[in-house]
């Protein structure tokens, strides 16, 4: 794995410089601003620091000799021998404390990316020795110390067993962390070990992109699920943060014609928002909706919400997605809430597969503590997390979906 910071005046303007440098894979892990440094500090404008992250082919870091009372890997993160010694000892081998490393997992990274780098060097130079002078094998051969194995299993046992209480499905917690167990060495401090699985996680849910503008045309935008789950909502809030913050033409279309306070509650917000608004009750009239609309930005189309498996309902809304046909630039949201059970949500993925290829949004967020959903769904649909939502206010509870809030709270950290 990469990992590298680039600094912007935006956040946008640092990613585009990750990407320029690392290609269009990489994953974002933290953002935060940097105060400009030196003399003449004041004049100079905050900026933005972005962490990235590139999953590669090459091996993790080798581990490093052990020096005098400190691990090398150790001094390389900046611990110093009492934080080492506290670690050593399974301090953190406790809740809370790993709500306080998660707090601050800048650090963390920082620490790993030093670490990194000084795992090369330190490999490099005990290579240059070797090849130099005979001797000094019987250091570099050293065992491991069981105890310490022991704590860091212990820790990472703590771990899994956070993911699991987060109802992350066992067998991807089970792939997280063989992953990470199988890597780490007698001397790899806990943080490194934690920061690791943070970004192990993070890498798997990728990245997503949401709602995009069509490069010719609208972007006709479904919002399919369950019955009752916000599809409505959800599309409320998005058409306001269209249509009224980035001033697009946006259209609401519903083609929910089985209950009249459906269409009835989208035409109140269309009215609110003051953009148009029509009620679709055949394939002819959605295709002469979507043609009359087609100066517009964005066509958001509310469906029905039903059982998952009522087939005949499946494949009405299949002929929908499909009469447009390739000239008109769709995309596909299956809306789940947070609040479902692990097996309804996967049975409800596979069932929605056959129709349209998705991307995902949770609504909910505000009833459950538990996450482990998002990343179980993640895993098995294998497609982004583009929004989610944590609240029955229009327009403002909805947030592009960010990795990095929820995998703390996986592991953890405090919501
Ligand atoms: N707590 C909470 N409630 C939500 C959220 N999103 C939507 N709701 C509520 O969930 C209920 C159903 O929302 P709708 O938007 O009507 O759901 P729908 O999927 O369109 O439902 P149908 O059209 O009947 O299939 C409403 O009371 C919403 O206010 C959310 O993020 N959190
Ligand atoms: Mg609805």
């Amino acid at each position: 794995m990469i990992i590298k910071k680039f600094v912007g005046k935006t956040e946008e303007e640092a990613v585009e410089a990750a990407k320029k440098e690392l290609g269009e894979g990489i994953v974002i892990m933290n953002v935060r601003q940097v105060k400009p440094k030196g003399l003449l500090a004041a004049f100079k404008s905050r900026q933005i620091e972005v962490t990235v992250a590139l999953e590669d082919e090459r091996e993790p870091a080798k581990p490093v000799r052990r020096e005098s009372g400190q691990t090398a890997e150790a001094k390389a993160s900046g611990m110093d021998a009492d934080t080492q010694k506290s670690t050593d000892k399974g301090v953190l081998t406790d809740q809370s404390s790993i709500e306080k490393k998660l707090d601050s997992l800048q650090t963390l990274l920082e620490s790993q990316l030093k670490q990194s780098e000084s795992a090369e060097k330190s490999e490099r130079a005990l290579e240059e020795r070797e090849n130099g002078e005979e001797g000094d094998k019987a250091a570099a051969e050293k065992s491991p110390e069981q105890e310490k194995d022991d704590e860091q299993e212990k820790f990472i046992r703590l771990l899994y067993n956070t993911m699991i209480e987060n109802e992350v499905a066992e067998k991807y917690a089970n792939q997280i962390l063989e992953d990470v167990d199988k890597n780490r060495k007698p001397n790899t401090p806990f943080d490194y070990i934690l920061a690791n699985i943070y970004q192990k996680i993070i890498l798997k849910f990728g990245k997503s992109d949401g709602i995009q503008p069509a490069d010719k045309g609208p972007r006709v935008v479904f919002f399919i699920g369950p019955t009752g789950v916000g599809k409505t909502t959800t599309i409320a809030k998005l058409a306001s943060s269209f249509a009224v913050e980035e001033k697009k033409k946006t259209v609401l279309l519903t083609a929910d014609t089985y209950r009249i306070a459906a269409a009835e509650q989208l035409r109140t917000y269309a009215q609110i928002l003051e953009v148009p608004f029509r009620v679709i009750y055949s394939l002819e009239e959605f295709q002469a909706a979507v043609e009359t609309f087609k100066d517009y930005d964005y066509i958001f189309v509310d469906t029905a919400g039903h059982s998952h498996q009522n087939e005949e309902q499946l494949k009405q809304m299949k002929s929908y997605l499909e009469i447009l046909g390739d000239k008109v630039r769709t995309q596909v949201f299956l809306v789940l809430s947070a609040t479902t059970k692990y097996k309804d949500l996967l049975r409800i993925a596979d069932n929605y597969r056959e129709i349209a290829d998705y991307q995902l949004i949770f609504t909910k967020l505000d009833e459950t503590t538990t996450l482990g959903n998002l990343l179980n769904l993640k895993l098995h649909a294998d497609t982004p997390i583009a929004y989610i939502t944590y609240g029955q206010n229009v327009p403002n509870d909805i947030e592009k979906f960010n990795p990095q809030k929820t995998v703390k709270q996986l592991l953890g950290g405090k919501a």
